[in-house]
């Protein structure tokens, strides 16, 4: 007969003995405010019928969007505990202090509580970022330092895919585990533990409607993804449109994802601290790289919090390969 593991036993089983349960307990935070987000995001399409975004509900109450709703639950569920000295959020433009009422603790929280927006309306598969870092500085009450670290530094990250199942993947060094919520009893439980990108690849993933706005560096590379080299890979091409899908995807079959600089975006669409940076801590220790085509993403440090990146992620040799390209077509400039 096969184990069942909750993720509660296989947090607490890996915590190190002189662990306070800190980052523990801030892992079941997430993963309870996944339950809750995971329930609210499967009836979205109810909404058609209970009433537009913005109009009133059935009760009086006026509907929220849904990222807002992801917002404010991981609010909700982390603010208070003392486990935080700041956070910070892709739906809240200034950093998130701790209030002086609360207890203060050593981590900083920063997360995009539900990307992949513009799917939720069509019901496709949408999910929450996060990553969790050590304050620099504990004898303070949290200040904007705090999040501006390299990715590198990164503590624990990990997303939520809300998709034909809700499922909690995370790292935090030592390995990249998936869980998968049984929604008979609420339980996340261990059905992915050690996940390493397999290789050969699979897949490319990119919106390749935006070729012509790329330098000819990226678009050599997609040239060569698609197979035009006599070196090409064999790959078959999936976009989905929303990054938690596309990476989740590819983690699990192999393959790259890139959403790269375009002409009028020097820095891409994504951000760096709460989806680029989580989500290459995770293919590291998955055995892949990520690079903004010239630097390993970990490597970056924010000037900003909501400072926007280009993104090439996935198995190592096929993101190695855009960073060839594009040093090779700028030395022809
Ligand atoms: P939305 O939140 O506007 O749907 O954007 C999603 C996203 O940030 C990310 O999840 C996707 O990988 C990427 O944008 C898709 O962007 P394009 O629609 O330009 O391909």
């Amino acid at each position: 007969m096969s184990t069942v593991t909750t993720i509660e036993k296989f947090i607490l089983e890996r915590q190190p003995v002189y662990a306070r349960g800190e980052l523990t307990n801030l892992l079941y935070d997430i993963a309870l405010a996944a339950k809750i987000i995971g329930h609210k995001t499967n009836r979205a399409g109810l909404i058609d019928i209970l009433g537009d975004v913005g109009a009133l509900n059935i009760q009086g109450e006026s509907q929220q969007k849904l990222d807002v709703y992801a917002h404010e639950i991981l609010l909700q569920l982390c603010e208070h505990t003392g486990r935080l000295c700041l956070m910070v959020s892709e739906e809240q433009e200034d950093p998130i202090y701790i209030p002086e009422r609360y207890g203060k603790g050593s981590y900083v929280l920063v997360f995009d509580p539900l990307d992949g927006s513009s799917n939720i309306d069509v019901n496709v598969s949408i999910g929450t970022i996060f990553g969790i870092y050590h304050c620099v500085d504990t004898s303070n009450r949290g200040r904007i330092e705090d999040a501006l670290q390299p990715a590198r530094s990164l503590v624990a990250a990990g997303y939520v895919l809300y998709g034909a199942s809700t499922m909690l993947v995370y790292s935090t060094g030592d390995g990249v585990h998936g869980f998968t919520l049984n929604p008979e009893y609420g339980e996340f439980l261990l059905s992915h533990p050690n996940l390493r990108l397999p290789n050969p690849p699979a897949y490319y993933s990119v919106n390749a409607a935006y070729y012509k706005r790329w330098s000819p560096g990226v678009r050599r590379y997609l040239d060569w993804l698609e197979g035009k080299d006599p070196d090409s890979p064999n790959l078959s091409a999936r976009y989905i449109g929303s990054l938690v899908a596309d990476f989740h995807r590819n983690l699990l079959r192999g393959g790259v994802f890139f959403y790269p600089a375009e002409q009028k975006k020097p820095d891409g669409k994504l951000r760096l601290l709460y989806e680029a940076g989580p989500l290459a801590f995770l293919i590291e220790n998955a055995g892949g790289y990520a690079s903004d085509g010239r630097h390993p993403i970990l490597d970056i440090v924010p000037a900003d919090p909501h400072q926007r990146v280009a993104l090439f992620i996935g198995n190592r040799d096929l993101v190695e390969r855009v960073e060839a390209f594009i040093r090779q077509e700028e030395m022809k400039m």
